[in-house]
């Protein structure tokens, strides 16, 4: 006879480990099972709830389908086999986000939501900075790294959120005073039928929220039902959308600030940041505060990030850019550049298709390929240079590089196939490019 759990976790990972967490507070003691044989939270899991049981190496239906609910993990899909057959069932399986969404319920609406494809993190952190800096308590979770969970322990006025599609697909309750979806562009395909129904993931935030603010400059972004809505975009602005006039953000007719006071660089900077003005209005804060962070704020690293200039060459490190729509966005900023531009790109593809990299790649004097599917983007030019290592790719490119050329690691993949994560695959390039003689 089987242990009858009512509540099983699965994923170990840090939102997994923050559910046990949420779970125990309320008096239920889940199951806990990861595919993984070691899974990355089983430590923490045993010194804080040495009764916790936790089942490794894949998931036993058994217990599943015996379940009252089960609380998945963003890294596994829905489509899992084993979690097929217990929704199936009629077992509800939700996620870290929606266990956060019941226990907000009674609050009036103090969520700030961001999705899309490309610039999460910079907004969610850019509308986080403005509400601390017009004086609100405000603290951003979700995708960016905080578990929702988390959260629920602070005092706060508000919760500005970066939400993934997959934590998304298990959401359907989050009562939100405002959510954007920035951008569609495949993502993630290696999880999802299509882009169809990768943007029905992204755009089920929508119906979640009593406003919502698309990017009117992308299709794909702007709700299919009316509601309460406004938008974002790099053109003059109509009525009281947020845009651009003659190098000046405006909201309606009320200038912001011009764009050469705005610290953020690239045309898909400003775009973000018009957005995280327009979620930051529907919180209340005014536009004097909202134009000083945009003047202090230079960016995230790994993000189109300025690493070094060693012998007139200057080094951006774009590891974050995991999909193609991100490195389409940094080759298009540097479309004015005048020298020569060598782009090191590769990694795991996550099944993109890569042909839209195609026409930018232009702009670009010599192409480096590495990585897992390295092989399928050096199919777009018949002059591409393959390599194996980063060490051998920053090598290469130092070598073809001369003073005025910008080399630019953004390789329209995610990074696991050679590295633990994206920011382990900026530091490697950084601590290459600083080993680079300066002179
Ligand atoms: N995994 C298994 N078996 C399991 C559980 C997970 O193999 O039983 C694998 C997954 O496939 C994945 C990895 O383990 O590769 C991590 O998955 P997880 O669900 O345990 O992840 P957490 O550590 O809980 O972190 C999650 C988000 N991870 C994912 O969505 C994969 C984190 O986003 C998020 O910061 C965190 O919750 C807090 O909310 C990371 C991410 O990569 C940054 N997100 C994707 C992206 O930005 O592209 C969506
Ligand atoms: P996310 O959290 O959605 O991954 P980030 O802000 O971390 O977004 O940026 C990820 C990558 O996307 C970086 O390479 C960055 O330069 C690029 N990027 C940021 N904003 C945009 C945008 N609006 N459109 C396209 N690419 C973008």
């Amino acid at each position: 006879m089987l242990n009858q759990y009512s509540h099983i976790v699965l994923g170990l990972g840090v939102s997994g480990l923050s559910v046990v967490r949420f779970l125990e507070q309320q008096g239920i003691t889940p199951l806990v099972m990861d595919s993984r044989r070691q899974p990355p939270g089983a430590d923490a899991l045993k010194a804080e709830f040495p009764n916790v049981e936790l089942i490794c190496g894949g998931f036993d239906c058994r217990y599943l389908v015996q379940a009252s609910q089960i609380v998945i993990s963003p890294g596994i899909a829905i489509d899992t086999p084993e979690v097929r057959a217990a929704v199936d069932m009629g077992i509800e399986v939700i996620g870290d986000v929606e266990l956060f969404a019941r226990a907000i319920a009674d609050k009036p609406p103090c969520v700030l939501a961001i999705t899309g494809s490309n610039g999460k993190t910079t907004v969610t952190t850019l509308v986080g900075e403005m509400l601390k800096a017009a004086g609100l308590k405000a603290e951003v979770g979700g995708n960016i790294g905080v578990p929702v969970l988390e959260l629920l322990a602070l005092d706060l006025d508000f919760y500005v959120l970066e939400l993934s599609s997959f934590q998304l697909e298990t959401t359907s309750s989050l009562n939100c005073l405002v959510s954007t979806c920035l951008n569609i562009s495949e993502d993630h395909m290696d999880r999802y039928a299509d882009l169809h129904a990768y943007k029905t993931a992204k755009l089920s935030l929508y119906p979640q929220s009593r406003k919502v603010i698309f990017n009117r400059e992308d299709p794909l972004t702007i709700p299919s039902d009316p509601m309460n809505q406004n938008s974002f975009g790099l053109s003059t602005p109509e009525g009281d959308e947020w845009g651009i006039v003659d190098g000046k953000i405006y909201h309606g007719s009320s200038e912001i600030m011009p764009l050469s006071d705005v610290a953020l660089l690239g045309s898909h900077n400003h775009a973000n940041l018009l957005a995280a003005m327009a979620l930051a209005f529907s919180a209340g804060v005014d536009k004097q505060t909202m134009a000083q962070v945009a003047a202090d704020f230079k960016g995230l690293p790994h993000r189109c990030e300025l690493i070094a200039v060693k012998q007139g060459v200057t080094y951006v490190n774009d590891s974050k850019a995991t999909n193609v729509g991100a490195t389409v966005a940094a080759l298009q900023g540097l479309s004015d550049h005048l020298g020569d531009i060598i782009l090191i790109a590769g990694g795991d593809g996550k099944g993109a298709d890569f042909r839209p990299l195609k026409d930018v790649l232009g702009n670009v004097t010599h192409l480096i390929t590495l990585g897992r599917d390295g092989n399928k983007i050096a199919a777009l030019r018949d002059d591409a240079i393959q390599v194996s290592t980063m060490a051998e790719a920053v090598a290469k490119a130092q070598e073809l590089a001369s003073a005025g050329d910008i080399v630019l690691m953004s390789p329209a993949c995610a990074s696991l196939d050679m590295y633990p994560n994206f920011m382990a695959r900026g530091d490697d390039f950084r601590q290459l490019v600083e080993q680079i003689d300066a002179e």
